[in-house]
């Protein structure tokens, strides 16, 4: 029988599903948690997700042959703006749309055999997920790890909703494309930058974490040492006497020039409530959002309160407001240095004000400062000039805690370790997400909902016609009475930022029907995740959350101590790539065309005739229109032909070009693994020499393939399964050696196409299921080396050599060396005047 992908898998799947085989359990076994992030209900499978879930695939069903107890689950990321949005544009409901893709994905899904214990499955929309995420949420209030503040949020005015600082670009709405405010809103926040140390000094303990990603969270969490210091103003206005401010370069200190705050610093606020100027300048600086990119290319801008405060060092500073001093990192005040900060500078020329450095290069000598500020790397040795502290030449980091001793000394500041990363507003005047689980009370205040009332149901009749909330305006739902008092009230419209459904599903997955968020067994068995794997581009905010949650579910009793650090080991995929194809328009504007559209062999457009340009492979994307879709290789080649292709040809981590040759050879070669089991099933011949050598090829591959599975480098594996089935079919081995070796190849695919090992298995008289028989271990014996490579020097510089066995006699080395084609080049006829043999190590041939 021919190599049917179709029919076996379709059997196969059958069989799996109905033995359970992949329901995971507790049991006496060890466990090994292995996850993929959880797609995106967007619509359709793509390759990438194709390529993520192989992967994990591999691991999840080796584990399981390993001797482990495997929890490999699935679910959905379901809530969003993307759902809204499309019932904005079709007039349908959110929670169809969502359901309906959640139908389709599921269905491409499960066509590829993966590991998966469906029985698990959830969609953080479900109420059951997010009724239990409010209960979270509650514990959280209490224990105090989140709260309500007035926070300035970037606002869109057309799309009327908060926007998260990734959702603005270039100053303008992702979605709406309109200028981005910043407003001044009272917004629930999660007390993130409480554990900011934690979170950093953690990091190194995450030794199976790539190195880039630790970085990434590293700087993201931002800390700095600097000096906090208070200026005190010349006349005390509206309560205040003076200005507290941070500066991370305190060795500037001597060229400050002037003070700014920002427009939100509760003294500008006051000033601006008698000074109508100042109040318009504030509003007018919203424009253009919150996002540190934002602020850096927005103009400089300021308004000079006519403040003064005294300088510690001598005279006054004159007490600006700037719109690139932000509210909530530092104190919201800073002295500005404009010889030593590009921002300063700016600023500076604009509104004149005095220019002094407080350092120079090392050796300089009429050293000015023109349009450019002088920012060397802190480590960089300068030369002080009139350092308060007293300082001549030194690095920077040594003038800032040298100026810091200085000044604590002084007492007029101290030393203070800042982070960059702030509390995460969780806020979202979005209809599609998890309600907040509290009531608003005239009498009571912010009430949380009680625990018997959870989940707080999304309503399902709303409507989408209109911007805002839908929430806002439905007629009844916002009614309800005070869990506390009674009275009438109303319910919080705000909904969870989407982040937050996923920084705990991998703990959910452990007991995703409890009645509690977590159940003390389940999570002790099966925390931490073992192994996750995802994209690069999650490698900061989800992570970082997720470990947030993980150690806020530990505060408030959901996860044991040992769970704080939830990820033990991450593995960021690369992308799937694919050329794209080019035209220009008449316009000179780029058209790209379907792989279907164009004829690679005469580089046209099939239908025009017009000549591509081939651009090199890229990240698949629509709008690129270098999209393959998964189904399309399923449905010709069959699954297995599509695993193992996606895992086969680059390093997991590397990007990874798909090629419709690509995919065919693969599928060659299973047809060709296939029809050598056949082969072999029917063989009958007597053990023979070739026996010892096959079983030794057997060991090699046994032990190879489980390091590439080991490390990550399923490359490797299939490169030697490759070799591996080569060496099988020329073997003259006898039968029974033959079919040991071909019942060993189909445990060592089985990871990767587990359809076809399953059909060769059970030809080959293998019991049960292939992932249930152990994983083959290599016989020592067979992988010791019988034969040994020797180096043949000629009059001391190596020119060849030659393989021959451990056991062979001095004589028979030398006549090999003798044999050899380059020595008897340059022997050319001629005897050596000495041949030296030191066995096992290297030849030496003197002429
Ligand atoms: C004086 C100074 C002189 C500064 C100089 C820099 C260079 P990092 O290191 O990233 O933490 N800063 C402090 N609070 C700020 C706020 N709320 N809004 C805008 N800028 C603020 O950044 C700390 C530096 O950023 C601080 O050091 C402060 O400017 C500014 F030659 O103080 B510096
Ligand atoms: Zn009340």
């Amino acid at each position: 029988m021919s190599y049917d992908p179709s029919a076996i898998e379709a059997r196969w799947q059958q069989a799996w599903a109905e033995a359970d085989l992949f329901r995971a359990r507790r049991s006496e076994k060890p466990k090994y948690y292995v996850l993929e992030m959880f797609p995106y209900p967007s619509g359709r499978i793509h390759i990438g997700h194709v390529r993520n879930y192989t992967m994990g695939d591999v691991i999840a069903r080796y584990k399981a042959s390993c001797g482990f107890s495997v929890l490999h689950p699935m679910g959905w990321d379901a809530f969003g703006m993307p759902a809204e949005n499309a019932a904005m544009a079709s007039g349908g409901h959110p929670k169809d749309w969502t359901y309906q893709n959640i139908e389709v994905m599921r269905g491409q899904m499960k066509p590829l055999g993966l590991s998966i214990d469906w029985s698990r499955e959830f969609a953080t929309c479900d109420p059951e997920y997010y009724g239990q995420q409010q209960a979270l949420f509650l514990d959280m209030l209490e224990a105090g790890l989140v709260y309500r503040k007035p926070a300035v949020v970037n606002w869109d005015p057309v799309d009327m909703t908060v926007l998260a600082n990734e959702q603005v670009i270039d100053g303008k709405g992702w979605r709406s494309g309109a200028e981005v405010e910043r407003r001044e809103l009272t917004q629930w926040a999660f007390a993130i930058s409480t554990m900011a140390e934690d979170l950093l000094d953690s990091l190194e303990g995450l030794k199976d974490w790539p190195e880039k990603v630790r970085l990434m969270q590293e700087n993201w969490i931002g800390r700095s040492r600097g000096l906090q210091m208070t200026f005190a103003l010349s006349q005390p206005v509206h309560g205040h006497d003076g200005i507290e401010i941070y500066t991370t370069r305190p060795d500037t200190l001597r060229g400050a020039s002037f003070i700014a705050i920002a427009p939100e610093h509760p003294l500008a606020k006051a000033l601006a409530r008698d000074d109508t100027d100042l109040a318009k300048f504030a509003v007018d600086v919203r424009r253009g959002g919150t996002t540190e990119e934002a602020l850096e290319k927005a103009e400089k801008r300021g308004y000079d309160t006519g403040l003064t405060v005294a300088n510690p060092l001598g005279g006054t500073l004159p007490v600006w407001v700037a719109n690139f001093v932000l509210m909530d990192y530092g104190t919201g005040a800073i002295f500005g240095c404009p010889a030593h900060d590009q921002r300063d500078l700016d600023f500076a020329r604009k509104y004149d004000l005095p220019v002094v450095a407080t350092f120079k290069p090392v050796g300089a000598e009429d050293f000015a400062i023109a349009d450019e500020a002088f920012v060397p790397p802190k480590t960089e040795t300068v030369a002080y000039i009139d350092s308060p502290a007293g300082l001549g030449t030194a690095t920077g980091t040594e003038g800032i805690e040298a100026t810091i001793d200085w000044a604590e000394a002084q007492g007029i500041g101290e030393g203070r370790v800042q982070y960059r990363l702030r509390d995460w507003g969780l806020s979202r005047q979005r209809y599609w997400g998890c309600p907040i689980p509290v009531v608003h009370c005239d009498a009571c205040g912010v009430v949380p909902e009680k625990k018997a009332n959870l989940p707080v149901r999304l309503p399902d009749d709303v409507s989408f016609d209109m911007p805002g909330n839908p929430l806002d305006r439905h007629p009844t739902w916002r009614d309800v009475s005070c869990p506390a008092c009674g009275a009438a009230a109303r319910r919080e419209t705000d909904t969870m930022d989407t982040f937050v459904d996923s920084s705990w599903y991998f703990v959910r997955f452990t007991a995703p029907d409890a009645d509690t968020p977590t159940v003390p067994e389940d999570v002790a068995y099966w925390m931490n995740v073992d192994q996750y794997i995802g994209g690069v581009e999650h490698a900061i905010l989800h992570l970082l959350y997720s470990r947030f949650f993980a150690r806020a579910m530990n505060e408030t009793g959901h996860l044991p101590d040992s769970a704080r650090e939830p990820f033990e080991a991450l593995f960021t995929q690369g992308m799937v790539t694919h050329p794209a194809y080019v035209t220009k328009d008449d316009r000179g504007r780029t058209v790209y065309h379907l792989p279907e559209e164009v004829d690679l062999a005469t580089k046209t457009v099939t239908a025009t005739g017009e000549a591509i340009e081939i651009v090199p492979a890229i990240k698949m994307s629509k709008s690129k229109k270098n999209v393959v879709d998964p189904m399309d290789i399923v449905a010709n080649y069959g699954a297995d032909t599509a695993r193992w292709f996606v895992i086969s040809d680059s390093p997991p981590e590397r990007d990874f070009e798909w090629t419709p040759e690509g995919a065919e050879a693969v599928h060659k070669h299973l047809r060709r693994v296939h029809r050598l089991a056949e082969d072999i099933a029917r063989a009958d011949r007597a053990p023979n020499a070739a026996d010892l050598e096959l079983r030794r090829a057997t060991a090699r591959a046994i032990r190879e393939v489980t390091e590439g599975i080991d490390g990550f480098a399923f490359n490797k594996s299939v490169a030697k399964l490759y070799e591996f089935t080569n060496t099988l079919n020329r073997s003259d081995a006898g039968a029974g050696t033959r079919k040991d070796a071909m019942r060993v190849l189909a445990q060592l695919m089985a990871p990767m196409t587990p359809h076809l090992a399953e059909e060769v298995w059970h030809l080959l008289g293998g019991e049960g299921y292939v992932m249930e028989a152990p994983w083959p271990v290599a016989d020592p014996e067979l992988l010791v080396e019988d034969s040994v490579t020797l180096p043949i020097q000629v009059n001391g510089k190596k020119r060849s050599e030659i393989t021959v066995p451990k056991a062979m006699d001095k004589a028979g080395v030398e006549a090999a060396v003798m044999a050899d084609d380059a020595v008897q080049r340059i022997l050319d006829g001629a005897s050596p005047k000495k041949l030296i043999v030191v066995p096992g190590r290297i030849v030496n041939v003197v002429v």
